[in-house]
C-alpha cells in the first residue's frame, strides 16, 4: 500500500510545541509521511513569543510547488500563513487533495496571522475544513461565539462564506471541551471530552488540526477523522510532558 503523505504550510516554533514542529510530530505519530513548507520563523519558548519574521510569499510558494510536484500529499493543512495567505490560497484552488485550514489570525501580538477579511475573501472558500477556536470563530463570523448555540450559528455562517465543512473548537468553553462539526451533508455533530485542568496546552490547535489532516491523508472519512483526532488531542493534553516554565507542549507521542 502507498505510504500516506500529509503536508503542512505553517510557521516554525523552535520550542517544538506548535507550528510545523507539532504538525510533523503528529503526522509521524499517525504513521503518515510529513512534509513542511515554512511560512515564518518565530522566536519563542513556552514563556512567550518575542519575534516573528514572515518569509517572502514567493519563497513560500516556491517551497510549495517544489514539494507538491515531486511528492504530492494526500491531504494538507495550513497554520500561520504570514505574508503568503493570498498566494497559498490561490495555489489551493488547484489542489486535488483536501485542505484543512487552521485560521491563525492577525493580532497586535501575532503579525504572522491572516486578517479575518483576507480569510473571508481569499482562503475560506478554498478549504475542505476550517477549524477555528471560539475567538477565531467570533472574528470570522462577526459576532461573539461563546456557547453551543452561538457555535452552531457561526458554523452555518462560515459554511455560507464558502467553507465546505466547519469544526468549531470549544476548548475554551466552560465545562466540557465540546467541538462542533458542521457538514453540509449531515449537519451538526458534537465531539465531547472532559476538560483537563492544566496550563500545558501550547500547540493544541496545531496538533488537533494536524491529526485530522493525517487521518484524511489515510483516506478516513471526515467524521471519523475528527473522532480519532479528538481522542488523540485529549490524550495528548492529559499526558503532557510538563516541560517549560510557561504554557508547555502537549504530548505528540500520546496513545489514544
Ligand atoms: O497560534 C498557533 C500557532 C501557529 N503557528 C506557530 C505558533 C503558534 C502558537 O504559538 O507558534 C508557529
Amino acid at each position: 500500500m502507498k505510504t500516506p503523505v500529509a503536508l503542512t504550510v505553517a510557521g516554525s516554533d523552535p520550542s517544538g510545541g506548535a507550528g510545523i514542529q507539532a504538525d510533523l510530530k503528529t503526522f509521524h505519530q499517525f504513521g503518515v509521511y510529513g512534509e513542511a513548507v515554512v511560512t515564518l520563523i518565530t522566536v519563542q519558548n513556552t514563556r512567550g513569543v518575542s519575534r516573528i519574521e514572515n518569509l517572502d510569499a514567493d519563497l513560500v510558494l516556491a517551497q510549495l510547488h517544489a514539494v507538491i510536484e515531486d511528492i504530492p500529499p494526500d491531504a494538507a493543512k495550513t497554520g500561520a500563513l504570514g505574508a503568503a495567505a493570498r498566494q497559498v490560497a490561490e495555489a489551493a484552488e488547484h489542489f486535488p487533495f483536501p485542505l484543512v485550514v487552521d485560521p491563525v489570525l492577525f493580532s497586535s501580538q501575532w503579525n504572522g496571522g491572516t486578517t479575518p477579511q483576507a480569510m473571508a475573501d481569499q482562503v475560506i472558500h478554498r478549504c475542505f475544513l476550517i477549524t477555528p477556536n471560539l475567538d477565531e470563530a467570533s472574528l470570522l463570523a462577526g459576532f461573539e461565539v461563546r456557547d453551543l448555540d452561538s457555535m452552531r450559528r457561526a458554523a452555518r455562517k462560515l459554511a455560507g462564506m464558502g467553507a465546505a465543512n466547519v469544526l468549531i473548537k470549544g476548548g475554551h468553553l466552560s465545562g466540557d471541551a465540546v467541538d462542533l462539526l458542521y457538514t453540509r451533508a449531515k449537519g451538526f455533530r458534537e465531539y465531547r471530552a472532559a476538560r483537563v485542568a492544566t496550563r500545558h496546552t501550547h500547540g493544541t490547535g496545531c496538533t488537533f488540526s494536524a491529526a485530522i489532516t493525517a487521518e484524511l491523508a489515510k483516506g478516513t472519512p471526515l467524521e471519523q477523522a475528527v473522532e480519532r483526532a479528538k481522542a488523540f488531542i485529549t490524550a495528548a493534553i492529559q499526558h503532557n510532558p510538563g516541560l517549560g516554565e510557561g504554557s508547555g507542549p502537549v504530548n505528540h507521542h500520546a496513545k489514544s
